[in-house]
This record gives C-alpha cells, sequence and structure tokens, in this order.
C-alpha cells in the first residue's frame, strides 16, 4: 500500500470485574490503537483504504519485558519512520514485508504487531478479503472459552466460574498461583463435575522446586497446565512435562516460530497458546499454527483482554483447522460492558468468525471518542 498517515490513540476501558492473575490485579484496558490511511493498488484501480491496529502491551512490564508507553515510544520513534524511510525510498509497504523490514529492532514484538495489523487490515479491505479467508481458515464459528482470575475466595470462584457456564462459554480456565491451585480446581470438580473442559494457568508463578505440588493437579483431567515455569524455563519445562500427567502448553515462552519449534523439539510443551501480539503479529501466528500442525501439537488462541478490534481479528485465527482446542476468545462483555466496536457476542458457546473485509470491526466514533485520548500523529500527510 501507499501510506499517507499513521495515527496512535491511546485508549481506557473499564473492566467489568477486576481481573487477577499471579503478576497482579487489572482493573482497567489500557491500550492504543493505531489507524493507517493510505491507497492499495487492485485491479479496480487505486482503492483508498484505512487500517486499525491494537497493542496488546499490558501498562506495566509484569506479564511480559513489553509495557505499553514503552511500545508507543518505540513505534514513534523507530518502527513507523522505518517504514516511511522504506516508503520514501520507492519501496511499497505490505502487510507481508513490515515484519521483515522491523526485523532490525530487537523485541518489541507487541508494538510490531499492532503495526503489522493495521497495515493487513487496510490492506484486506481494499481487496475486499476477510481476515479468516486470507489466512486460509475456513470455520464459520469458533468455541469459546473464558479466562477465570483468582478470586478472594472459593464461593466467589463458584459463583463467577456458574455464571459463565449458564451463558454458555465450553471451556473454563482458571488462573493459579502458590496457595491458589489445587483447592480451586477441586471445588471446581465437587461443583460442576468431571466433564466441563477445563485448565490452569500459573503465568510462570511456579518452579522446579514446586512439582510436587503441581503433580496434585493430575487427579482433575485438566486439559492443559499453561506455562506453570518462568519464561526462559523451556529445559525446565521440559523436565516438568516429564513429570506430569496433565499436558504441558507454553505461553510466555513462545514468543516466535522458532521458539515453537525449539519447544517441540524439547518436549517443553505438548500444546502451545498463540498470542498473535506475543509472537510479533498475526502471519507469525499463523506459521507457528502450520508448525505445530506439521508436529501433531494441538494450539489454541490467547487472549490479551483485547478490544473487538482484536477479540474480531483472534476470532479469524482461531478459525485455522489447528486450532483444536477452544480458545481466550470470549465475547465482549465477559470484560467490558461498553466495547469500542459491535460487542462480540456468545452463540451457543461459540463466537461467529467475522466475514466482512479486513478484522470485520471498526471502532464506533462516539465510543471511541469516550474513551480515548487525544489523537497523535506518527506520519502526518503532507
Ligand atoms: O496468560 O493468558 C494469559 C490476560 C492478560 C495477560 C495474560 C493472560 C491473560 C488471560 C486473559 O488469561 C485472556 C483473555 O483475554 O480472555
Ligand atoms: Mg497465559
Amino acid at each position: 500500500m501507499i501510506i499517507e498517515s499513521v495515527q496512535l490513540r491511546e485508549l481506557s476501558l473499564p473492566l467489568v470485574a477486576p481481573f487477577t492473575t499471579s503478576f497482579g490485579t487489572q482493573t482497567r484496558k489500557q491500550t492504543y490503537l493505531l489507524r493507517i490511511a493510505g491507497t492499495v493498488q487492485t485491479a479496480a484501480g487505486a482503492v483508498p483504504t484505512v487500517g486499525w491496529g491494537e497493542c496488546v502491551a499490558l501498562a506495566d512490564p509484569v506479564y511480559s519485558s513489553e509495557y505499553l508507553a514503552g511500545a508507543r515510544a518505540v513505534t514513534e520513534r523507530y518502527l513507523i519512520p522505518a517504514l516511511r524511510a522504506v516508503q520514501e525510498s520507492g519501496t511499497e509497504i505490505t502487510a507481508e514485508t513490515v515484519a521483515a523490514r522491523l526485523e532490525h529492532f530487537v523485541g518489541h514484538r507487541m508494538a510490531k504487531a499492532a503495526v503489522e495489523m493495521a497495515v493487513l487490515d487496510a490492506q484486506l479491505r481494499a481487496h475486499g478479503v476477510s481476515f479468516a479467508e486470507y489466512l486460509g481458515a475456513t470455520r464459520t464459528a469458533i468455541p469459546s472459552g473464558v479466562s477465570v482470575g483468582i478470586q478472594d475466595s472459593i464461593e466467589d470462584l463458584l459463583r463467577v466460574v456458574g455464571g459463565y457456564l449458564d451463558e454458555g462459554y465450553v471451556r473454563i480456565k482458571l488462573k493459579i498461583r502458590p496457595g491458589w491451585d489445587v483447592e480451586p480446581v477441586a471445588a471446581m470438580r465437587r461443583a460442576f463435575g468431571d466433564d466441563v473442559p477445563l485448565q490452569v494457568d500459573a503465568n510462570a508463578a511456579y518452579t522446579l522446586v514446586d512439582s510436587r505440588q503441581l503433580r496434585r493437579l493430575d487427579e482433575f483431567g485438566l486439559l492443559l497446565i499453561e506455562q506453570p515455569l518462568a519464561e526462559d524455563d523451556l529445559l525446565q519445562h521440559a523436565t516438568l512435562a516429564t513429570l506430569m500427567q496433565t499436558p504441558m502448553c507454553l505461553d510466555e515462552s513462545i514468543e516466535s516460530a522458532k521458539d515453537a519449534a525449539d519447544a517441540i523439539a524439547l518436549g517443553a510443551a505438548s500444546v502451545l497458546n498463540i498470542k498473535p501480539g506475543r509472537v510479533g503479529g498475526y502471519l507469525e501466528a499463523r506459521r507457528i499454527h502450520d508448525l505445530a500442525r506439521a508436529h501433531g501439537v494441538a494450539v489454541w488462541c490467547g487472549g490479551m483482554l483485547e478490544t473487538g478490534l482484536g477479540r474480531a481479528a483472534n476470532a479469524g485465527l482461531a478459525a485455522l483447522d489447528g486450532f483444536t482446542l477452544p480458545g481466550d476468545v470470549s465475547a465482549s462483555g465477559r470484560f467490558y460492558a461498553e466495547d469500542i466496536t459491535e460487542p462480540i457476542v456468545l452463540d451457543a458457546g461459540t463466537v461467529a468468525v467475522p466475514t466482512s473485509p479486513g478484522l470485520g470491526a471498526v471502532p464506533i466514533p462516539e465510543i471511541l471518542d469516550r474513551h480515548a485520548g487525544p489523537v497523535a500523529e506518527l506520519w502526518a500527510r503532507g
């Protein structure tokens, strides 16, 4: 495409309830959106287009080293100027080349992913192609799971989970940490039976020394345990996987297809959580899906409390064949009383895969204005 402008706008949305994980409690979703405008050459001529990207970095560097203000800074100072230099040298920017053009900047995958997402959205809109179609997905709806934060009491947990099951969510993921692991899982099984698809996510809160405690989870027939150990503990995850029956799943440890290949080769994971932002974008996410599928490793789509924009895009990705487990792509209402797009809804335990061009969602201007800050021009029309 020929890029004419790039704008950035910060956004802060209240959560319907606090969300607690082993690394902290969130009461608001803070993010920024990128809006990239330009033209794309198609068979019908030059088509004006707009694309949206959403950054999944959390406000603080507690899930990964990235954090929102850092992602914004690297985007303003390095990523957008680098793309501008490429275009001004006479080379066209395409969604498929964004990652390569930014590769010399180390890390900052969530920041890069937001840029690629916006270019891809703009490009696909101009061509009239949906995200799912572009990625090669064929499913029209995806089963929807829900990630349940750490609660103040078992009683609260059972009430919250009961509500989600009543809404129709087909899989429950419990956040765990030392002191909140076997007891809530056992209570879940007592209250709702052994047939509810159930998994746990530790967000790197344990060490191998805790393996005896973690093994106690084996008796509950969990689908998987997600990221019990630290980000860089691939080898230790491989060891833990031999000590437990519960399938080992990695989230934080996987930042690229290369990481996924290493994890599979080491036996550190038999399941992967794929989050497009964490791995630098939807194109790398698809490569990880393809790699895992070739190895017979199941994948599912994780979430980062995305707004309707990221949620719509995730639904497109999760429609690929290899996403054989329900993901954390839940309805907008799971986190937000008011989403910035038309809300993503739950229908008989599934979320529809958007079919309109691009991501399949756009911000609603009046709602965005209520929750967003001023527009920053990162690449002004000129
Ligand atoms: O580990 O999957 C995680 C949210 C923020 C950071 C990390 C994680 C999560 C979730 C929520 O579990 C997933 C969602 O968006 O529903
Ligand atoms: Mg996780």
